[in-house]
């Protein structure tokens, strides 16, 4: 096997052996390849006649990119049902084509290594960029250039005779894309949940039974609400879904009670005593431990063999049912370990920051807050990740810190205390809700009538997987210039590739907080 596409990579190289670190089989590592490459023979069958190509073939480019993210589907029967869909696809759209078109993906792992890097940087974004349309979609909310730009991005993988003037300008693409992605599903979850309101969540779980649901889709929470409600069972987000507290349609429901545990990889062992189900919306799952693989369910794209899977009907009866069964805590309990406050907040998205946007002009123009830092992104296992809870903690008194996604564990509990009445810690929400951060960073560039790279604004951001690359794409897109990057550099991004970002983007590896925030204040 070959895989290089997240953080964990082995030895920050690649996972070359028997399987990954995150405990992806070679022969699953070589299915999801054959998928990838059938994707692409599909998108080079739709070539020049995409109106032909319906919703089915949107759905499952779609779906099967999102399947090879990381720590999303480890399942090759299920892998194999979505590679029996793209074949299905293919026929129907060129029903003489066959298998012969699609891509052998070694191609790709063996091409000169800044080719490599650019389609990497291409196909892990579009992985990502899959990922938040799955999620608009699941709400009803599509966009045909999306789709078209997923063929075209598949297509440009798969040319072996391009380089970097041909390659480039689509690897900014879709930052562009996922721009657009990413507002297509701050459209989608607010109109149908509300803007995000600032919420305290509880890290207290009641006594009694409970469901557990991690990951980032809000539509799964609705629905799992709804059929839990009025069974005395309550529902408690996990990792990347405890921005979901903020929504009014969501924390309308008051079963919805609070959070449970922190960031992903923390879940083998918050989880290996848990008297309660666990239902994975998305990444990241990790390999399930035996002491509680018999509580984790999967839904959408995720898959585990041998985890009960809930499929398109949505009947999430077999987890109700687990929860009465197992029948949660005796007592009220709180985890002890990282982040053991009582509470969180979450909720400071676009409009409720917007709204008090002249409270916070007044502030920076009267010098009250001198900086604003956006320290987000994803959480992992390396070491080096202590950096960013020190990061936030040594940050001035008179800054302010917005975060989003998992990453924001390191450093939710903390107590910065408060700036012009406002809070100076605030959660924006998931790791999508990137475009929300961009959103407001735009608002105040438009304020004070300069550009977002004039702004007393750093942006200091934690990498794991492909939802990482498409964001700093986007970021890259909009011109934003000084990203600092941590804790390690993407291995798929060759020497060339590294010295054109730091030239044009000036993007920095992370060093040490106190020098990081010297550099940045000073
Ligand atoms: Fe965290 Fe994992 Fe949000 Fe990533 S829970 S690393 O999927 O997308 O962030
Ligand atoms: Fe390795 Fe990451 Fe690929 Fe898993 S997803 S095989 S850890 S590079």
């Amino acid at each position: 096997m070959f895989c290089f596409q997240c953080e964990q990579t082995a030895k920050c190289v690649g996972c070359t052996n028997e399987m990954g670190v995150c405990g992806k089989k070679a022969d699953t590592a070589e299915l999801q390849d054959k998928l990838t490459g059938a994707l692409i023979g599909l998108a080079k069958t739709m070539e020049g006649n995409e109106d032909q190509a319906g919703d089915s073939t949107a759905a499952v480019v779609v779906e099967a990119l999102f399947a090879t993210l990381t720590n999303v589907n480890f399942d090759n029967d299920a892998l194999l049902a979505m590679m029996g869909r793209v074949d299905a696809e293919k026929q129907k759209l060129a029903p003489e084509s066959g298998e012969d078109n699609d891509y052998d993906m070694d191609k790709l792992w063996n091409a000169d290594e800044d080719i490599r890097s650019l389609k990497s940087l291409i196909l892990f974004g579009i992985r990502g960029v899959a990922a938040y349309a799955y999620h608009a979609a699941v709400l009803g909310y599509t966009d045909e250039a999306i789709h078209n730009f997923l063929y075209k991005a598949l297509r440009a993988v798969g040319t072996d005779d391009w380089g970097m003037d041909e390659l480039l300008p689509i690897v900014l693409e879709v930052g562009e894309v996922n721009l657009a992605c990413m507002a297509l599903l701050d459209k989608a979850n607010t109109e149908t949940f509300g803007h995000p309101e600032p919420t305290e969540v509880s890290q207290t779980v009641e006594k009694g039974p409970f469901v557990v649901i991690s990951g980032h889709d809000l539509h799964d929470l609705k629905l799992l609400l709804e059929q839990t409600e009025g069974k005395g069972v309550n529902v408690y987000t996990h990792g990347e879904m405890l921005p979901a507290h903020a929504y009014p349609e969501l924390k309308k429901h008051s079963h919805l009670k609070g959070n449970f545990g922190t960031a992903w990889q923390n879940q083998q062992k918050e989880f290996a005593d848990l008297p309660a189900p666990v239902l994975f919306t998305t990444n990241c799952l990790m390999t399930p431990k035996e002491s509680y693989a018999d509580r984790v369910f999967t839904t959408d794209a995720v898959g585990y063999p041998g985890l009960q899977h809930i499929g398109s009907d949505k009947d999430f009866s077999p987890v109700i049912e687990k929860a009465l069964e197992l029948g949660g805590f005796d007592d009220d309990t709180t985890l002890s370990g990282i982040n053991s406050g009582d509470a969180v907040t979450t909720g400071f998205a676009r409009n409720t920051v917007m709204s008090v946007a002249e409270t916070v002009i007044d502030a920076v123009k009267a010098g009250a807050i001198k900086h604003f830092f956006l320290v987000g992104g994803c959480d992992g296992s390396r070491p080096g990740r202590n950096y960013y809870t020190e990061f936030v903690e040594q940050t001035p008194k008179d800054t302010v810190v917005l975060t989003l996604a998992c990453g924001k564990y390191r450093f939710n509990d903390l107590d910065l205390g408060t700036i012009g009445g406002l809070p100076r810690l605030m959660d924006v929400g998931q790791c999508n809700d990137a475009y929300s951060a961009i959103q407001i960073a735009l608002a105040l560039a438009d304020a004070f009538d300069c550009g977002v790279n004039d702004l007393p604004l750093s942006m200091v951001l934690s990498w794991y997987e492909q939802k990482a690359v498409c964001i700093l794409l986007t970021l890259l897109h909009l011109g934003i210039t000084g990203i600092r990057l941590g804790p390690t550099l993407p291995a798929f991004i060759s020497p060339n590739v590294l010295n054109f970002l730091v030239e044009k983007y000036h993007i920095a590896p992370i060093t040490t907080p106190e020098e990081d925030l010297k550099a940045i204040l000073g």
